[in-house]
């Protein structure tokens, strides 16, 4: 039987390699869209490049954009995929204010380029937009699906509410296939280092290992939905395997603080934090040593916050039987786990190195 074709924006990203080698261990060709740097940025994908077989048969990585469609409607016609997974973006929300007309470029007319681009074809391609739960901003305090109002609280959720409404007008106007799945935050050894639960994963293992003494963090007390990243790229893929186009929300169903977060990875490290003090002169003490390792800085807090995000996610449940399948407690530990072995072996590779000098 012909193998699947699958084309990913955004390969080199969190989502995008676990999402290549999803589709690779199913037997999918994969194409995917890696943007030109002066700079080695494929690491994520990295072990799959290298693997000579699936290198020469399986995967194959074109050089583009989403702000140029001449090259992307180049690769529409070599690829010819029979999906289409358009994860690439300028993800991060606190950038978008600094940079809102490259986020909305990027993240919003990347996503018509696409959609015309497979309008003007004779391409009959399924295509899955990542949309997220940022277009809920406030909006709402119980828990969000697929009928909650949208009230989008920077340039990167505006973005991502044009990208949300043009893949649905696509749909309805030109008979595509295609279809948004509004994904809360979800995480992983591979997310991004500026994303706040990356960020404590790291830092709190340098504490650790006393490579840094404290590290500072913006607001403490927004609440997400954080899920793992693997776990949300199966529901991706279902969600492109429906018989019919649709919109579905992914979620883990409970919130947590950007607070507690910091506590559960410090727990991993047999460590307890303490709070004292407030609002910018707040900080986060070891229990044991009476060490300050937390404070506030005033630059990582943002223009307007969403201060709650809680997804519910039975219409995915229920209509393409998907589930999340690990808790809070484990991604915390899969992810300071993963960063405490990490800089371990580095450091002790300097520490030799160093000793040998
Ligand atoms: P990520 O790690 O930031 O990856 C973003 C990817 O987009 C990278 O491969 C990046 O390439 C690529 N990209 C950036 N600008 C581009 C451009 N102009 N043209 C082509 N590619 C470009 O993001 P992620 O966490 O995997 O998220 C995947 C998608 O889901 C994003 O669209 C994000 O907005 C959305 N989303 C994420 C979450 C979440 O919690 N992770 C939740 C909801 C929705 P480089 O490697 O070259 O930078
Ligand atoms: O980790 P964050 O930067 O993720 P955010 O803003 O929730 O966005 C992520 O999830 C969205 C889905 O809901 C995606 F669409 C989006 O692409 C991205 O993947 O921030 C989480 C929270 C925020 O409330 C932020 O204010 O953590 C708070 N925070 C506190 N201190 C911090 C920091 N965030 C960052 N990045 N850095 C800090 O020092």
């Amino acid at each position: 039987m012909k193998s699947k074709v699958a084309l990913i924006t955004g390969i080199t990203g969190q989502d995008g390699s676990y999402l290549a080698e999803f589709l690779i261990n199913k037997g999918y060709i994969v194409h995917g869209i890696v943007r030109s740097s002066s700079s080695f940025n494929r690491e994520r994908i990295d072990h799959l490049t290298s693997n000579k077989e699936i290198f020469h048969n399986t995967l194959f990585l074109h050089y583009g954009d989403l702000i140029d469609s001449s090259n992307l409607n180049r690769i529409l016609e070599k690829a010819e995929p029979d999906e289409i997974y358009n994860l690439g973006a300028q993800s991060h929300v606190q950038v978008s204010f600094e940079i809102p007309e490259y986020s909305a470029e990027v993240n919003a007319l990347g996503t018509i380029r696409l959609l015309d681009g497979i309008r003007n074809s004779s391409l009959r391609t399924k295509f899955y937009q990542a949309s997220t739960s940022e277009l809920f901003g406030n909006s709402s305090t119980s828990a969000q699906n697929e009928d909650t109002n949208f009230n989008p609280r920077s340039p990167y959720a505006v973005s991502k509410l044009y990208a949300y409404w043009i893949v649905k007008n696509y749909r309805e106007a030109y008979n595509i296939f295609a279809s948004n799945g509004i994904l809360f935050n979800h995480e992983s050894e591979r997310r991004g280092e500026t994303f706040v639960t990356r960020k404590v994963s790291i830092n709190v293992s340098k504490i650790i290992l006393g490579i840094i003494n404290k590290f500072s963090l913006g607001n403490l007390d927004a609440k997400r939905d954080w899920g793992y990243a693997p776990d949300f790229v199966e529901g991706i893929w279902k969600i492109l395997q429906s018989d019919t186009p649709d919109d579905f929300v992914l979620a883990t169903n409970e919130t947590h603080t950007v607070r507690e977060f910091i506590e559960e990875a410090f727990i991993v490290m047999g460590e307890e934090i303490i709070w004292e003090g407030k609002g910018l002169d707040e900080k986060g003490i070891l229990k044991k040593t009476g060490k300050e390792v937390i404070d506030i800085d005033k630059r990582y807090f943002r223009p307007t916050e969403v201060d709650f995000l809680l997804g519910d996610y039975s219409k995915a449940k229920q209509k393409l039987g998907w589930e999340p399948k690990t808790t809070f407690n484990e991604l915390v530990r899969k992810m300071v786990t993963y960063d405490y072995n990490k800089l371990k072996i580095s450091t002790n590779r300097n520490v030799h190195i160093f000793n040998k000098l």
